[in-house]
């Protein structure tokens, strides 16, 4: 247990900054254990600080102080005072500006927290958001503190022959005993969390852009060597971001140079610091035989991601962290925009829809739900949530529905032209899309302050007598914590009606000359309850709601399955056409959980499904991308997600019943489509030769549920045959997932085949973690002490934990506990190496509440045990104390 309950950091005690740093210069003696940092910061009392005489408090963590000059005086020990977090400096000048020289000294290889300064394989990097930076050298640590940086990095020949920092390179030269050194200035201002290094025997890959404008921007993307034929799709990718924010924004790139690194040993996916980002290989790496049509797509949409916050992030900040969203919400709205516009725009909305309702839905009902500008928080770490990020886009992109995209943009352009250069607050973002468009969104910013995901309840009434449908609207939001009562939020509903033909019809409300333009018209739902009057319909129609997935909220609309299934035929809004689907799948999947909770051993499931399938599959198709999409069930999360007391078991029963009624109702179907579409197109990444991959292996699936010896021969063959990842991935998930003889010879085969590629590696230990088959427990804890396990390095702990306890409920909820220990033991053991990762991967378990009394005791003995540990972090402190509530 830890000795003291940690601080707790509240949105409404912020105040300004009561020192500004004008100049940074940094000089780092590079060394892999003992590296010696001197900051020069030219400083200042801000004027707008709320406490004229307060003392100047720089923040630091686990750092050895060397020494401290103040205007070119070394001060003694009695003039300043160290803590464990802070340097204070109660002598600090008050009016006038002044040099502040501050030397100390980090081990970067005893930090596997990967914060700060850290070493990766054998290169030294950095990460400083949010709060890394103080464990480099004593400063302000905040993002409302933007200073300009000159960095010199002085390093071994051998051992650091690239060294490099955010900005312009403008000076190097030689030194004695095989030294060189650096200078790196960057021209913007920026918060210490965008500042970066990076040191090692890099090799690059270099290209070119020219912007629209004219001006020439060398990229360059660093690897480690073995690396360098994997990062063409990246540098393409990079190009295409840069093309797309000018055409879609209007925004340029800044500098003269762009930079990107790629280091094994990442936190998160990637880090955007000015001029320098540093990349989790996972999201740079790529070739057609080691990673798949997914792996290249998120590539493409997390180099994007990186880009395009040079704007919404770097040259605007956020005034504080708790206005993340600012940065995070808008600029995953512009990612998926960019994915959208280089793929299919229907699908990606699927996709990213998927996510939220698979896990930002269940994070928004539990003991962790936040408003997407949090109120609070322990660890800003644990923060960089799907509710930031996600929801945060989310409510970005109902701003892009209410005001159009004419509307929004003049919005972002007002935003980009008033704040450049600025730290902000979300509440700014929102002002200048008012201003921009002259409209008030005073009910708008619920979404901001309100957590919980708001419930939509629509009925329809038609009546034959005057042509009219009445539609009703009423909308609650659950109570969250310390957010016991909700108020209306402003919800952008896009709505069509579908004739008995499946046409769209035409939409005139009540009061209205003429139909609508457009058959999706967004209604404007602002209150608890709203009737909207559809009139000139001559026969009954069916209404298509949350078009586009308009608004994050859970829809309920009481629809039987013939229509459905109507639906799902001929919807013309792609989203709503796959729910449809989605909807029709979950009810017949909660009929026959229901039954095999109540005892019985169903033996069929409802026709309507297949049929509907059976339909799908007879059809030509375009998309193939999106066929695939449209025969995929919902998860077993999600049906969860629908039940009061969740029941794993029997959902996992239920699916796996349903998709094998499918697989043997269809399986003719499936095997012609398998044929058509199964052939060597490795290396072609078109729309046409991912859709026929995608659909292929859907197929395949379904095959593979039959589980015969013919069936297992079919994915042996496309596992032994396959040229590209995508097929050898996905026949090597079926054979895993079925009792075939040749599984075990398949995998060791997978393994020595790709032992050197740590991505792949990566995907084998994932594959055998989240197999649904008994068993799979024992065989995690085996993979444990295989010898490329390495508790150190945050993909491998995702791909072996992380996949067991978030990618397989069936196993990880096991009634005797087993998943819960197993996942506790993890956690604590992580707890004294990487508290990020630590907290992260504990989240599973605050969704004790969901389940049967027999798992909540689990559950919650596992998260004791956890919060009894000796030395437990902040991070994993915060998680778990609130998961218990
Ligand atoms: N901004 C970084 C996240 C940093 C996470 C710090 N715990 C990645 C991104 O969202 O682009
Ligand atoms: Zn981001």
């Amino acid at each position: 247990m830890r000795e003291a309950t940690p601080k707790t950091v509240y949105l409404k005690d912020y105040t300004p900054p009561e020192y500004l740093i004008g100049q940074v210069e940094l000089t780092f003696l590079l060394d892999e254990r003992d590296c010696q940092v001197t900051s020069r910061l030219r400083m200042q009392k801000n004027p707008a600080g709320a406490d004229a005489s307060a003392p100047l408090v720089l923040d630091g963590e686990n750092l050895k102080l060397e020494s401290v000059r103040l205007a070119g005086r070394v001060l003694q020990e009695d003039e300043y005072q160290v803590t464990p977090e802070s340097l204070i400096i109660p002598g600090a000048p008050k009016v006038e500006v002044f040099l502040l020289e501050i030397v100390t000294r980090i081990d970067p290889s005893a930090n596997t927290a990967l914060e700060g300064l850290y070493l990766s394989n054998d290169m030294l990097c950095t990460q400083c958001e949010a709060q890394g930076f103080r464990r480099i050298t004593y400063f302000l640590d905040r993002p409302d503190v933007m200073a300009s940086y000159s960095v010199t990095l002085i390093g071994d020949k051998w051992r650091f022959p690239v060294l490099l920092s955010n900005g312009n390179r403008v000076a190097a030269g030689q030194l004695k005993k095989n030294r060189h050194w650096v200078r790196w200035e960057d021209p913007h201002k920026k918060p210490c969390y965008l500042f970066a290094l990076v040191a090692g025997r890099l090799e690059c890959l270099e290209d070119a852009y020219t912007t629209a404008s004219g001006r020439e921007v060398a990229l360059q993307i660093y690897v480690e060597k073995h690396d360098i034929d994997k990062c063409d799709h990246a540098m393409q990718s990079l190009k295409n971001a840069m093309r797309w924010d000018e055409e879609a924004f209007g925004r340029e790139y800044d500098l003269d140079l762009y930079m990107i690194v790629a280091v094994s040993h990442f936190n998160m996916g990637a880090m955007e610091n000015k001029g320098l980002n540093v990349f989790n290989t996972k999201y740079v790496l790529a070739r057609p035989d080691t990673a798949t049509d997914a792996d290249y797509e998120h590539i493409e949409g997390v180099i994007g991601h990186e880009y395009f916050h040079n704007w919404t992030g770097n040259r605007i900040t956020c005034r504080d962290w708790f206005q993340l969203s600012l940065k995070e919400g808008l600029t995953v709205f512009r990612d998926q925009e960019f994915t959208a516009d280089r793929t299919s725009r229907g699908v990606k909305r699927i996709e990213d829809v998927n996510l939220l309702r698979n896990r930002q839905f269940l994070e928004d009902a539990g003991p962790l739900a936040h408003p997407v500008r949090p109120e609070s928080y322990i660890e800003i770490n644990n923060f960089y949530t799907l509710t930031v990020y996600e929801k945060g886009a989310e409510v970005v992109r109902m701003l892009h529905t209410l005001l159009g995209k004419e509307g929004f943009r003049q919005g972002t352009d007002l935003y980009f032209e008033r704040h450049d250069g600025q730290a902000v607050t979300c509440d700014d973002f929102v002002r200048c899309m008012e201003e921009a468009n002259g409209v008030d969104l005073a009910l708008f910013r619920r979404w901001y302050s309100q957590a919980g995901t708001p419930v939509l309840r629509l009925t329809a009434d038609y009546s034959a007598a005057d042509a009219s449908l009445t539609v009703r609207v009423k909308q609650s939001c659950p109570p969250t914590p310390g957010q016991p009562v909700k108020e209306p939020h402003h919800i952008p509903l896009a709505l069509g009606l579908l004739g008995p033909d499946g046409a769209d019809l035409p939409l005139q409300l009540e009061g209205e000359g003429a139909p609508h333009a457009a058959t999706t018209r967004v209604l404007s739902v602002t209150e608890a309850e709203q009737t909207f009057r559809f009139v000139n319909l001559p026969a009954k129609p069916v209404v298509s709601a949350l078009r586009g997935f308009s608004a994050p909220v859970r829809l309920h609309v009481l629809r039987g399955y013939d229509e459905l299934a109507f639906l799902l035929r001929h919807d013309s809004d792609a989203f709503n056409r796959w729910d449809a689907g989605q909807v029709l799948a979950s009810q017949i999947m909660l009929n026959l959980v229901e039954q095999i909770i109540e005892g019985e051993q169903p033996k069929k499931a409802d026709p309507h499904l297949v049929e509907a399938y059976r339909h799908l599959l007879a059809q030509p198709w375009e998309d193939l991308s999106f066929l695939s999409l449209l025969l995929g069930l919902p998860s077993e999360d999600y049906i969860g997600s629908l039940m009061k007391i969740i029941d794993p078991d029997a959902i996992h029963a239920a699916r796996q019943l349903l998709k094998k009624e499918i697989a043997t109702a269809l399986a003719d179907d499936f095997r012609r489509l398998y044929a058509e579409h199964h052939r060597d197109e490795s290396g072609r990444f078109d729309a046409q030769a991912i859709g026929r991959r995608r659909l292929k292996n859907v197929c395949l699936g379904y095959l593979a549920e039959l589980d015969t010896d013919d069936t297992h021969r079919l994915c042996a063959e496309q596992f032994h045959q396959a040229r590209n990842m995508t097929d050898q991935i996905a026949a090597l998930g079926c054979l895993v997932n079925s009792s075939a003889a040749a599984k075990g010879a398949c995998l060791a085969e997978f393994y020595e085949q790709w032992r050197e590629e740590a991505l792949v590696v990566d995907k084998w230990f994932a594959l055998q973690a989240g197999c649904h088959l008994p068993g799979t427990l024992d065989v995690a804890r085996e993979l444990l002490s295989h010898p490329a396990f390495d508790l150190k390095n945050p993909n491998r702990v995702r791909s072996l934990v992380g996949a067991f306890s978030q990618s397989n409920p069936v196993r990880f909820h096991a009634l005797d506990g087993s998943g819960y220990d197993f996942l506790a033991e993890q956690v604590i053991a992580l707890n004294a190496l990487n508290p990020q990762i630590a907290a992260r991967l504990l989240a599973p378990l605050s969704q004790w509440r969901r389940l049967d009394e027999a798992r909540q005791r689990a559950m919650t003995a596992a998260l004791k045990r956890i919060m009894a540990e000796p030395g437990v972090s902040k991070d994993v402190y915060e998680v778990a104390s609130k998961s218990l509530g």
